[in-house]
């Protein structure tokens, strides 16, 4: 099943498309070729979606040229910001217009939903996002987001752009206290009066540049969380004949915090997947990292940014 790695001479052609305000669009197999394998439906890690260069133009917008009352701080210190429109108490985005680095320069979004639309199979459930807002989220090594669900006002389908820095992304499922589920311990944490599990349900890699597509029951009945780490300690143990997992590394990496992840195969980098097969461990610092995550709300207010300053008028 062919990866794709990173092409450094398409780099080349971004810079030129810079001056010729022109993008180099990638070709990708379709979507199913980057399905997740052995994790409940659906995600897809789609590896150097975008260059090296559009991700520095990316940041650079995102980041330095962003006015500061854009960015929003949360509990925890993490910064966040709103593109395309921010919701109303009652779960309706009152729309505002997406950026030029978002829609034409590169042209992202039309990128993903063209990426998305490859993965509708005919009579099935269609891959048509319609994002009209992008949620930025900054993570300072040391920071992460605790266990949520992106909730019902948007469509169960997200997709994830990572800049900057790898992270993990843990998902986790919730646990039905009349039958719990040995090994696991039920989790404290209140999400609406139900509880989750303690152990993870799956850990993906995120590298800079790739794409995360959430959908479906992963994106409805599931959690998803960053442990709030300066450092990631990723194991491998392969199954032997035997069909038991075997440790190449040191079996108390495990225990000191280090997580297997479900994305190895669709990883695309050649250094980490070798590590991982050749000693049974990987470790990475995490640098800042910003992701970008495109969704489309289920209720956007009529009228746009006009109709959103004549309803505030109204009341
Ligand atoms: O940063 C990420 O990859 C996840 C962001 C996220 O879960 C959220 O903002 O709801």
């Amino acid at each position: 099943m062919p990866i794709p790695i990173h092409d450094d001479s398409t780099d080349a052609n971004f810079a030129d498309g810079i001056a010729a305000g022109t993008s180099s669009v990638r070709e990708f197999p379709p979507l199913e070729h980057f399905r997740v394998q052995n994790i409940p439906p659906a995600a897809y890690y789609i590896p150097d979606f975008i260059t090296k260069e559009e991700e520095e133009y990316l940041l650079r917008k995102v980041v330095d040229e962003s006015p500061q009352p854009k960015w929003k701080k949360v509990g925890t210190g993490r910064r966040l910001q709103y593109w395309g429109g921010t919701m109303s108490k009652n779960g309706i985005l009152l729309p505002e217009p997406l950026p030029d680095f978002l829609t034409s320069f590169p042209d992202i979004i039309y990128r993903i939903e063209s990426f998305l639309k490859t993965g509708s199979v005919k009579g099935k459930e269609k891959m048509e996002l319609g994002i009209v807002q992008v949620l930025v989220n900054e993570y300072l090594p040391g920071q992460g987001i605790s266990p949520h669900e992106d909730g019902p006002a948007f469509q169960p389908l997200v997709a994830t752009l990572s800049l900057g820095s790898h992270t993990v992304l843990d998902l986790h499922h919730y646990l039905n206290p009349t039958k719990p589920s040995p090994p696991m311990i039920s989790h404290s944490e209140d999400q609406g009066g139900k509880t989750i599990a303690a152990i993870p349900l799956a850990h993906l890699l995120l590298m800079p540049r790739s794409l995360l597509v959430l959908r479906s029951s992963l994106y409805t009945s599931h959690l998803h969380s960053i442990a709030a780490k300066e450092e990631d300690l990723i194991v491998h143990r392969p199954i032997t004949l035997s069909g038991n997992a075997s440790l190449n590394g040191d079996e108390g990496d495990v225990n000191g915090g280090g997580v297997e992840i479900a994305n190895m195969d669709l990883l695309g980098d050649a250094e980490i997947v070798d590590s991982l097969k050749n000693t049974g461990r990987w470790k990475g610092r995490r640098d800042t990292r910003v992701s970008l995550t495109f969704r489309k709300a289920e209720k956007v207010l009529k009228g746009g940014a006009l109709g959103a300053m004549a309803n505030a008028l109204k009341r």
